[in-house]
């Protein structure tokens, strides 16, 4: 196992500060260039859609850990309401909302409904924004960590890469379907940088600059199955983050909880990889990404290649959002 002095040292060779320029905060987002972009849309043969995106509800993946929640999704209008104004009038209702409600419903036909949602923007489908994780109170591109406050984060937010889109080239890495012995990649086999060549190999598909790749480890599939979200399965060992900055990768997202393995490679320190794409390399980390049939299409045609369209929402000083990607082919 390595150590914290290997760990920085990883960190400095990866590092992409300063590259794009001392203000940037787009990270290797900027390696998505309108050429990439366009020569992304060209992927799309047949009008096949596949959303990547889970359940926001009830019945998600969080819950396991006490420090997020499930969606907690409530109604906050329903037009059946209107019977009890128009049965008990306005008058009755000292609640000023229902005061304000019996003028659109009282007397007449009109009806709606509304909802609200209450989340952690961690619940389900998301993107880690560049501002999620740090260490050694700087954040990527040199940004002080203290620039993440209780208004929410003045620099590296998911609002700073709105502008991205983001779209650009996927490519589907199916690691559990490589391996072939089972659906699901179990706690303590990691995958490592070879591994990841192997399997763009048999799949016959080059990784290039400004792709987001999406590798699958089965998790979201076996998770539909247990509804247990506390089983963390295997994911990248932290050593694949030279591997995508090798590449030029520009993001990269996988259908488990953390992306990388959950069982640290780095003594005396938990998620080695996301401190390097994060706030070293400037990348973003897509988590919980349903890549069941879209893994299912590749395999059937062999193309692991396709147009992806994930843009968060624009959450002021937000450190991550949630995400309904589209992979289309
Ligand atoms: C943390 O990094 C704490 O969480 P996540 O795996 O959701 O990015």
């Amino acid at each position: 196992m390595a150590g914290l002095t290997e760990f920085r040292r990883v960190g400095e060779e990866v590092r992409n500060w300063g590259r794009w320029g001392a203000d940037d905060e787009l990270g290797t987002l900027n390696l998505i260039t309108p050429e990439k972009v366009a020569a992304a849309a060209g992927l799309v043969r047949h009008g096949k859609v596949f959303p990547l995106g889970v359940d926001f509800g009830s019945s998600g993946p969080q819950g396991a850990f006490q420090f997020r929640h499930n969606p907690i999704h409530t109604m906050t209008v329903d037009g059946g309401d209107a019977d009890t104004l128009a049965r008990y009038g306005p008058q009755w209702a000292r609640n000023i909302v229902a005061q304000q409600l019996s003028d659109f419903f009282v007397d007449n036909p009109f009806r709606f409904n509304d909802d609200m949602i209450v989340m952690p923007l961690q619940a389900a489908t998301q993107w880690d924004a560049l501002s999620h994780v740090y260490y050694d109170d700087q954040l990527y591109n040199g940004f002080p960590a203290s620039s993440v406050t209780s208004f929410g984060a003045f620099h590296c937010g998911i609002d700073k890469v709105d502008g991205k889109g983001i779209t650009s080239r996927g490519v589907l890495l199916d690691v559990v379907a490589h391996r072939g012995s089972g659906t699901f990649l179990e706690l303590g086999t990691p995958i490592t940088r070879d591994e990841l060549d192997e399997v763009a190999r048999a799949q016959q598909v080059t990784v290039s600059p400004g792709d987001i790749v999406l590798v699958r480890t089965g998790w979201w599939g076996r998770f539909r199955q247990t509804g247990d979200g506390s089983e963390p399965g295997a994911g990248l060992d932290w050593r694949c983050a030279t591997w995508l900055h090798e590449r030029q990768v520009a993001a990269v997202a996988a259908d488990n909880l953390m992306v990388e393995d959950p069982v640290s490679g780095v003594e005396g320190t938990f998620l080695p990889m996301h401190m390097l794409c994060l706030r070293d390399m400037g990348m973003m980390l897509g988590e919980y990404w349903d890549l069941e049939a879209l893994a299912a299409d590749c395999a059937a045609d062999g193309v692991y290649e396709f147009q992806l369209v994930a843009p968060p929402l624009r959450v002021t000083g937000g450190v991550g959002s949630p995400v309904n990607p589209i992979a289309i082919k």
